[in-house]
């Protein structure tokens, strides 16, 4: 008989379902100023980082997030040179953006170090871009930065954490008018928008915002296995460049295991139930 440990960790996904995940071992466990971090050794994920009890990134199913996050957006915009990652101290989304040989210089502005020091040392496969020469690395919070930064960035990829605590300001109309102004004439941006099972008031009110400010509005789907619901949303909204505009055949070859131009083109097929969020927010 299998005499596995019987450690997991569990997730509360929604107070009223779960996702559990058998622990090898515990790698990492610290109090930051600003939340909990954990990076846990599990038998299904492989390495995961855990913050505030939510898991962020796993080594196992992290291509998803972080190519579809990077390359929807990237294609999307026809020379895209300065890019700006706000969140995402795993470097998952900059190890995608530096893949872009147009771009000449990304920042990437995280609030709390503590997240980027645990992923240099526990997580090398995810971190491993955030010494190319093109990254430059602020600590600070990324509402401050877009606020002192007016028309600097052609692209803007906000990889938060969820809408609770630290990330909630990111989720706000405030924030999405700091953008448009942060970005140059041409720029876009795009935003990780959570579950369309579990978020379905948070959707329609995101899209209705961010609508509210750029004139085209974009809601995209990707499966993430370790994301509650496995189906996840992402939003962007862009000042000139339509995504379903782009000549996918143009889409030069990439290094990828989810992303390609056909899922370009595929993600934005919506199933009617996630439809209606769009027309709930104005649409
Ligand atoms: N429910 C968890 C959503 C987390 C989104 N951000 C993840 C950061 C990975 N770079």
């Amino acid at each position: 008989m299998d005499q596995k440990l019987q450690l997991w960790f569990t997730e509360l996904q929604t107070d009223d379902m779960a996702l559990s995940c058998r622990v090898k071992k515990t790698l990492h466990q610290e109090e930051t100023p600003f939340q909990s971090l954990a990076v846990l050794d599990t038998e299904q994920f492989g390495r995961m980082l855990v913050l505030d009890n939510v898991i962020q990134t796993t080594v196992r199913d992290e291509f998803v997030y972080h190519e579809m996050m990077a390359h929807v957006a990237l294609n999307t915009h026809a020379l895209p040179k300065k890019v700006l990652v706000i969140g995402g101290g795993d470097g998952g989304v900059v190890r995608e953006v530096v893949k872009h040989r147009s771009v000449e210089k990304v920042v990437h502005c995280e609030i709390d170090g503590a997240v980027i020091e645990a992923s240099r040392k526990y997580l090398p496969e995810i971190s491993c871009a955030l010494d190319d020469p093109r990254v430059d690395i602020v600590i600070d919070d990324g509402i401050k930065h877009v606020r002192e930064h007016k028309k600097t960035y052609d692209v803007i990829i906000v990889d938060s954490t969820d809408p609770v605590g630290p990330a909630e300001g990111l989720f706000s109309a405030s924030f999405y008018r700091s953008i448009y102004e942060a970005l140059n004439e041409d720029g876009l941006f795009v935003a990780q928008t959570e579950s369309p099972f579990f978020n379905r008031d948070l959707i329609p009110r995101l899209y209705k915002d961010i609508s509210a400010v750029f004139p085209v509005t974009r809601l995209f789907l990707a499966c993430v296995p370790t994301y509650p619901g496995g189906l996840w949303t992402f939003t962007m909204g862009s000042k000139r460049y339509d995504p379903l505009e782009v000549d996918i055949a143009g889409i030069p070859q990439m290094d990828t295991k989810y992303y390609s131009p056909a899922v370009h083109r595929s993600c934005f097929v919506l199933p009617p139930f996630v439809e209606e969020l769009l027309v709930q927010g104005g649409r």
